[in-house]
């Protein structure tokens, strides 16, 4: 698609104009080194007008009701509070799982159709580390379109919730009542990133269970330490389908906030964010720099054979490379 000039970039996420901030974030994930300047300058220009907005993730296993409950709770910002909210997904799976994006449309659908909804799906190839870099950035750049609260919806496999955490200030796990632990990925580390636990589809026959689950869940975080922040993790129940809980739920986001607010942690969480923002970008563009350097270039089909073939360790092969792009990382 034909690029704009940048101050048309600027003005239309600006003035809030979607059609132009989906074009910009076009841009932002753009593959294209043609691409790149413009990109850099639009995020320049755009970064002093970011930064005002409650940054949510939201992950939990397929199927739990990601997707649905966002839908319920957007509805629910924009309805009943009036407010705007802008949807972004983090899946690392997706160019497997080409599914998910059609999904979200359809599971979307209320969301997708108001005024002040801007839903955009997970960018379809990368890996990881770049497309946590966009969603990052794609995250400031629907800051400056005016967007106050921005969910970020992730798929719960391990790495990618970790990225979602480093660049949100509320983490929240949806679960289901009675599916095994192991499944829900109630692991040590997912814990230790929550702020709040939802459990879904407390609706039906269903509604008993999950307020058994909730109570045994909410006894579980209590042996672990409180966080730093000060912040205990709450659990509640709610039927992304129904509604109920729903407003519960950004409650609990709405007094997390203010904690944090409160306490200066909100400013320590955004320090945070910058600086694993800084780090990725470097290791990223380091990455770069080495798959572009030609006498790595060059020398990696030799030195795989020779891996592949046993006749030299992987060590020295590594050795090897980083030697040749130390020489003349610039060329
Ligand atoms: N009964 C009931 N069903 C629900 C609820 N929330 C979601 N569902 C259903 O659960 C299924 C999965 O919902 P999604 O919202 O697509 O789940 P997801 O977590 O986004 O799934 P992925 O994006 O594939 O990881 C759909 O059939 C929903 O209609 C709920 O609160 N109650
Ligand atoms: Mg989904």
């Amino acid at each position: 698609m034909r690029r704009l000039p940048l101050d048309r970039y600027i003005d239309g996420v600006l003035g809030g104009d979607r059609v132009v901030l989906a074009r910009a974030i076009t841009v932002i994930e753009s593959n294209l080194p043609s691409d790149g300047e413009l990109a850099a300058r639009l995020l320049d220009t755009l970064l002093p007008h970011t930064g005002r907005s409650l940054r949510a993730g939201i992950t939990g296993i397929p199927g739990v009701g990601k997707s649905t409950f966002i839908d319920a709770l957007g509805m629910h910002l924009i309805r009943g509070r009036g407010e705007n909210v802008a949807v972004l997904s983090v899946d690392p799976s997706s160019p497997i799982s080409g599914g998910s994006i059609l999904g979200d449309k359809t599971r979307m659908e209320r969301l997708a159709v108001e005024e002040r909804a801007f839903i955009r799906p997970s960018p379809s190839q990368g890996h990881l580390g770049g497309v946590a870099r966009r969603t990052r950035e794609t995250i400031l750049l629907c800051e400056a379109a005016g967007y106050r609260n921005i969910l970020v919806e992730t798929v719960g496999v391990g790495q990618s919730e970790t990225a979602v955490r480093s660049m949100t200030d509320f983490f929240l796990l949806l679960m289901l009542a009675g599916a095994g632990d192991e499944l829900q990925g109630m692991k040590r580390g997912i814990i230790e990133m929550l702020d709040g636990m939802a459990i879904n589809k407390a609706d039906g026959d269903n509604k008993p269970k999950a307020e058994r689950a909730r109570i045994e869940y909410a006894s579980a975080l209590h042996l672990f330490p409180a966080s730093a922040d000060g912040w205990m993790p709450r659990v509640l129940t709610c039927s992304s389908i129904g509604g109920e809980g729903i407003p519960e739920i950004w409650q609990m986001v709405l007094a997390h906030r203010e904690l944090l607010e409160g306490n200066g942690w909100l400013a320590r969480v955004r320090n945070r964010q910058a600086l694993e923002w800084m780090n990725e970008l470097t290791m990223l563009g380091l990455e770069e720099l080495f798959r572009r350097n030609r006498a790595v270039a060059e020398r990696l089909p030799v030195l795989r054979e020779e891996v592949r073939q046993e006749r030299m360790t992987p060590f020295a092969a590594s050795r090897e490379l980083l030697g040749l792009f130390h020489r003349q990382p610039g060329k």
